[in-house]
């Protein structure tokens, strides 16, 4: 029996709060399916469209498949659905991957997204279907959404077989600082806290699943490593002794930036992916023999065509892609870096933990080295035990 997890939010209102009203219509094309178990939980909600805070009722029906393999009519065994959860999969790598994944018939995704509205659009134009994902909401620029994500996931009673960390926020041409709900510097307390947080919550989940590759992925960059060209172009990664992280990045009394220098965001979203980086080993470290999870990061390409260059200036945007296209060669499209992710998601020999990914001219997978900085155990070390004092962990 496969996995059956039709699943579904309806938001009931768009304006107050507005309880206990269950709808079952269609929302943007996404149905409540019949007769499946209900539960509902409140979702808060932040949408573009509206300027202030919105929450939406929502309804989310699951139905979870046993644990254990079955069989098909043939006799054969089958692998039931995998369920990944990816975070900020309303648009590029993480909507590509998504899509991938969902197109294989093998996998639910649960869309862990601040933007529902648009989370809703983005699977629907990109051609998912209405059963192949659940949106939850996320805001990795607040602790409390992570803690808040992290039940509403389990009250969907789906198993958790993959985690992917994948969201992020790159801000070059801020003059200031911009912090999360918690106060820290918004680049590194997005990228980096709010996903430290998130994968140390669900481990356990992952640790939990029978499935027969459990996976934690946190996405890395070549920028974020200087011994490659990109990552000299600067301003460079460096974390320094990690004062600034240590004195909790918030400006007040302590600097904005890891190493204790001047806000610099372009510098600041390279200290994030170093983190992302040191973030992986550690957790291979610490739990890959316990519990059997293998922990991955990768570098999918320059996908120059992303949202993530949406706050670069204008002849950034029209530049980036055809110098990538013809000059570096790193290119890809969001369709290829998907599938290069959705590789590190799912097939069966790219089950190495501790490994940081990358692919060569033909497509080909192959482990890549990290910079010294990115492999520095130490600092991984230091980085993990400040990490888990500002997300409460310690
Ligand atoms: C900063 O500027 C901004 O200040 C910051 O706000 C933020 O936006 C940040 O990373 C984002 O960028 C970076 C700036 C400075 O780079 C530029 O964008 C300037 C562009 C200059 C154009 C040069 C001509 C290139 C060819 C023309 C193609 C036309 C298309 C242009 C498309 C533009 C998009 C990129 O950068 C510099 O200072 C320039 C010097 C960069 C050289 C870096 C290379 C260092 C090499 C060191 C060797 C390292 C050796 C390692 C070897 C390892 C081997 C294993
Ligand atoms: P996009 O901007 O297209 O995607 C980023 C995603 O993160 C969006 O879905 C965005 O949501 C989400 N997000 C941002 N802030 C938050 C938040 N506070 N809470 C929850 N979700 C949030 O960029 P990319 O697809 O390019 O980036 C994806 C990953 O790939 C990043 O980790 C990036 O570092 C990495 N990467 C990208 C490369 C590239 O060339 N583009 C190269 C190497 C690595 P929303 O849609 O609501 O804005
Ligand atoms: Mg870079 C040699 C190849 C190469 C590659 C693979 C990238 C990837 N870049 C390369 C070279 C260069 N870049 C060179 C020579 C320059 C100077 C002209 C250059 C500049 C540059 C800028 C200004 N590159 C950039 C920026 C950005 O703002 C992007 C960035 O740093 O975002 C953090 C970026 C990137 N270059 C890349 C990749 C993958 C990025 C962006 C994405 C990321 O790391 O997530």
């Amino acid at each position: 029996m496969a996995l059956q997890a039709a699943t579904s939010f309806l938001p009931s209102a768009l304006s107050a709060r507005k309880e206990g009203s269950v709808k079952d219509s269609a929302f943007l094309g996404v149905r409540l399916a019949d007769g499946l178990k209900l539960e509902t939980t409140a979702l808060g909600l932040r949408t573009k469209r509206v300027s202030t805070s919105v929450a939406i009722r929502a309804q989310t029906a699951a139905v979870s498949s046993p644990s254990v393999t079955p069989a098909s009519p043939s006799g054969k065994k089958t692998l039931r659905k995998g369920t990944a959860v990816i975070t900020g999969a309303s648009s590029g790598l993480g909507l590509a991957t998504a899509k991938a994944l969902a197109e294989t018939g093998k996998w639910h995704v649960i869309m862990a997204c601040r933007d529902f509205l648009k989370a809703s659009r983005a699977a629907k134009a990109a051609g998912m279907d209405k059963d192949s994902f659940t949106i939850v909401h996320l805001d990795l620029a607040s602790l409390d959404s992570v803690r808040q994500f992290v039940k509403n996931v389990r009250q969907l009673e789906m198993p958790i077989d993959v985690v992917v960390c994948n969201a992020a926020v790159y801000q070059p041409t801020a003059k200031d600082p911009s912090y999360t709900a918690d106060g820290f510097e918004m680049s590194v307390g997005v990228n980096h806290l709010g996903h430290f947080l998130l994968a140390r919550e669900l481990l356990s989940d992952l640790q939990s699943s029978d499935y027969p590759s459990k996976r934690l992925i946190i996405v890395g960059s070549i920028t974020g490593n200087t011994n490659t060209l990109a990552g000299n172009v600067p301003p460079k990664a460096n974390l320094g002794d990690l004062r600034g992280l240590a004195g909790g990045l918030n400006g007040i009394g302590s600097s904005v930036m890891i190493d204790g220098g001047e806000f610099d965001g372009a510098k600041a979203y390279k200290d994030s992916k170093v983190c992302n980086m040191l973030t992986m080993q550690e957790f291979h470290r610490r739990y890959h023999e316990e519990t059997g999870v293998t922990f991955a990061s990768l570098y999918p390409g320059c996908i120059a065509t992303t949202g993530l260059f949406r706050e670069h200036i204008p002849l950034f945007r029209l530049l980036f892609p055809p110098f990538q296209k013809y000059i570096t060669k790193g290119y890809v499209s969001e369709e290829e870096a998907g599938k290069r992710l959705a590789q590190v998601v799912s097939d069966p020999s790219l089950t190495k933990s501790g490994v940081y990914w990358s692919w060569n001219k033909n497509s080909a997978s192959f482990e890549n080295q990290l910079s010294e900085e990115a492999s520095d155990s130490d600092k991984a070390k230091k980085l993990w035990e400040i990490s888990e004092k500002l997300v409460g962990l310690a």
